[in-house]
């Protein structure tokens, strides 16, 4: 059950995590795809507190991520020894670890190539315990059939060697896992299950074609719908998945909602997405972070805007949306449409203000283009010359100094001196504007974002107060052009922006909170639901949420340019505040709060697994229904089909405050 505000009301009691084993498994597991790995990777570390000795991650194995994450080391639990043992003595390769993470969880981690050729064998055993065909051309259902018969071979062989005690705890995370617990199930292994949906495959293609999704989620056909996106199979393995669990959990009410509908079982327990919190002892740390990798994203613009820098860095604020390229689901469709009508808004009010917007989804793309290098490397030499010149004018001036005079300062460059500066000067010519893109695209010509740039125009001219870039490309510390990680380039930025349509829970506003940077996000995400229930003026907070349930899209559109507007007319002292408060809100999404979710969901399957050992049951089911309630409510618009129009409104900040009990007991 879980409280108004979002917290468990129960208290758990602790489990006997000495006579338990706890796996986990995910295809994310040392491996980076998304935002699953985002979950496991910074709640590893609460976990491995719990759990200790008796807590293991299952993933795939791929060498270049164990070469960089993983120590490999020999099992000390004898059975997972012995199992391990066995599947490798069976031709499975089989690799046993620490991961080098916070918290140094131990990792199974299967090597898939290795055991394929099973592959049909295991597909027809797959079929027997659930009647689903795999087609022989879809190669990540065929991988998430290895891995999955790998998984429930490995519990298979633990639960085997171990009588009554101890018993065992599986958790799985989507789609890709769900081989595992379906013939864990099948074979009626002695393992309390769990599977948490970090969205639904359906939900997820549906949005992402543009259709009015959160208006008819009781309407679709949905077994044609999955027909006609070919995915069938897979939305199958996923509905099987989800029915097998003894408790099924998703990452955020809306998200529950979704999952009764497309996969017709309601969520036994919601589980929010935490993250890992570091605090610094110095409070305003992170206020010097900013400053510091700002004027690296300084650095970087100086070089892209060569020649066209009569807009002062001292009064530009860098926004950014970051991602996977999923264009209309993250919002990047809306975000466009905006800051036209925010470049609009700035010129007319002759605001000097200059925002530059970073889009940082990663798309085909044939290296960098020349432009963009072209721009570092003239930066460069107008530092090297910076940096000659200043050396020779120091040296005289020293003589001068030493001799006891004052030298002439007219004379004290030379011609040559001026000569080179001249030609430095002369090299920041160009004939094009600065790119709005920094690679070479594989597929310019349909690229979504691209289009939408030439369709509004934002081309970087000098009059533009809002510049764009697109960065095709997650960014690296090991990049030539801009060698940033991607927190150090979130904390040098000032808002990010995230108006998504479909994000069950949205990792990148959470970060940029967890940062001290305000962010923009909408009460269609788990992040943005979870800060309305608990935040009474999330905006004052840094934390901006677009409506884009009850509103058209134009409406919506325009309160994002709103927001954005009133954003660009902060002060510095008003955005430092505004930091300020941000970062206090990190402590409502920390795992240590928010891990409780985990934990009771872990009660609960043993409960249900093992009944006669585990008696613990709560008083009422968790509830899902206040945000179905909330849903029941909403207007029906025709959503996505209405055109952007509309005019503007000025965005005033209001009183702010916690709403919930947690919230205020933060403050
Ligand atoms: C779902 O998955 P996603 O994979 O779509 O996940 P996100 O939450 O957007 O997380 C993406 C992660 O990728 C990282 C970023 C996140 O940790 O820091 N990343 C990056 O490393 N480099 C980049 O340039 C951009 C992003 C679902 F759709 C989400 O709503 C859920 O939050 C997620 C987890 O439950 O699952
Ligand atoms: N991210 C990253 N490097 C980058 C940009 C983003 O690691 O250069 C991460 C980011 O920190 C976040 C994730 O990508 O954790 C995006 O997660 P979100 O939940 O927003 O979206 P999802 O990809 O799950 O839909
Ligand atoms: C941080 C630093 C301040 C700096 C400010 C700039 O707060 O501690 O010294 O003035 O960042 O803020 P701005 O929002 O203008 O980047």
């Amino acid at each position: 059950m879980t409280s108004l505000n979002g917290l468990p009301l129960w208290e758990d009691e602790d489990l006997p995590v000495e006579d338990l084993l706890f796996f986990e498994v995910s295809w994310e597991v040392t491996n980076k795809v998304g935002g699953i790995y985002t979950v496991i990777q910074t709640k590893a570390r609460i976990t491995a507190d719990e759990w200790g000795e008796n807590y293991f991650l299952m993933g795939p194995y791929f060498e270049h991520n164990v070469k960089t994450q993983v120590e490999i080391c020999e099992p000390l639990n004898p059975a997972i020894k012995k199992a391990v043992e066995t599947m490798k003595g069976q031709g499975c390769q089989v690799f046993f670890g620490r991961w080098l993470i916070e918290g140094s969880p131990y990792v199974v981690l299967f090597d898939i190539a290795s055991a394929a050729w099973n592959l049909d064998r295991w597909k027809g055993e797959f079929w027997d315990a659930s009647n689903i065909g795999i087609p022989f051309q879809d190669r990540e259902a065929n991988d998430a059939v290895i891995f999955g018969s790998l998984t429930a071979w490995f519990l298979k062989e633990i639960s085997s060697q171990i009588d009554d005690k101890p018993n065992i705890i599986a958790h799985f995370h989507e789609w890709q896992a769900g081989v595992g617990i379906i013939l864990t199930r099948f074979r009626k292994l002695p393992v309390a299950t769990i599977f948490t949906t970090h969205a639904t495959l359906l939900g997820r293609y549906l949005c992402a074609a543009n259709i009015d999704f959160y208006n008819n989620l009781d309407q679709f056909d949905i077994d044609k719908e999955a027909g006609e996106r070919q995915i069938y199979h897979r939305y199958c393995m996923e509905r099987a998945s989800v029915h097998c669990a003894h408790v099924f959990t998703t990452v955020s009410q809306i998200t529950a909602t979704e999952a009764e509908h497309v996969l017709k079982r309601s969520a036994d327990v919601v589980t929010p997405n935490g993250l890992n919190i570091k605090k610094f002892s110095a409070t305003h740390e992170f206020q010097n972070l900013h400053i510091m990798y700002k004027a690296r994203i300084q650095e970087f613009i100086r070089g892209h805007f060569y020649g066209h820098l009569d807009f002062s860095l001292e009064k530009t604020l860098f926004f950014f949306i970051a991602g996977r390229y999923e264009f209309s689901n993250k919002g990047a469709d809306i975000f466009l449409e905006a800051l036209s009508r925010l470049n609009f808004l700035l010129r007319v009010h002759k605001s000097d203000t200059t925002v530059v917007v970073f889009f940082i989804m990663p798309a085909k793309t044939n290296n960098f283009n020349v432009e963009t290098l072209k721009g570092q490397a003239v930066r460069k030499q107008l530092w090297d010359t910076a940096q000659s010149v200043k050396e020779k004018f120091g040296k005289k001036l020293y003589d001068a100094l030493l001799r006891g005079e004052i030298p002439d300062l007219n004379k004290i460059l030379d011609r040559d001196d001026i000569t080179i500066m001249k030609r430095a000067i002369f090299a920041t010519q160009r004939q094009t504007l600065p790119p709005v893109t920094t690679h070479n695209m594989l597929d310019d010509s349909n690229d979504p974002i691209l289009n939408t740039i030439r369709r509004i125009g934002l081309f970087n001219n000098r009059t533009d107060r809002v510049k764009v870039i697109l960065h095709p490309e997650f960014l690296s510390s090991a990049s030539p052009l801009l060698p940033m990680d991607y927190e150090e380039f979130v904390r040098g930025c000032h808002l990010g922006v995230f108006p998504s349509y479909y994000e069950p829970w949205g990792y990148t506003p959470a970060e940029c909170t967890v940062m001290g940077i305000p962010s923009v996000t909408t009460n269609l995400s788990g992040f943005g639901c979870f800060m309305q229930e608990h935040v009474a003026d999330p905006a004052a907070y840094g934390i901006y949420i677009v409506d884009r349930r009850f509103r058209s899209p134009d409406e919506s559109c325009n309160q994002l340019t709103q927001f954005l507007y009133g954003f660009c007319q902060q002060s510095r002292r008003q955005r430092i505040i505004q930091r300020n408060r941000t970062e206090r809100l990190s402590d409502l999404l920390d795992w240590r709060y928010l891990g409780r979710y985990y934990m009771h969901a872990r009660h609960l399957a043993l409960s249900r697994a093992f009944p006669e050992k585990f008696e613990m049951e709560p008083s009422a089911p968790p509830k899902t229904e206040g945000f179905s309630a909330f849903m029941k409510e909403s207007k029906s618009y025709s959503f996505r089909t209405q055109e952007w129009k509309g005019e503007l409104e000025y965005y005033d900040h209001t009183d702010c405050g916690f709403k919930s009990d947690l919230g205020r007991m933060l403050m």
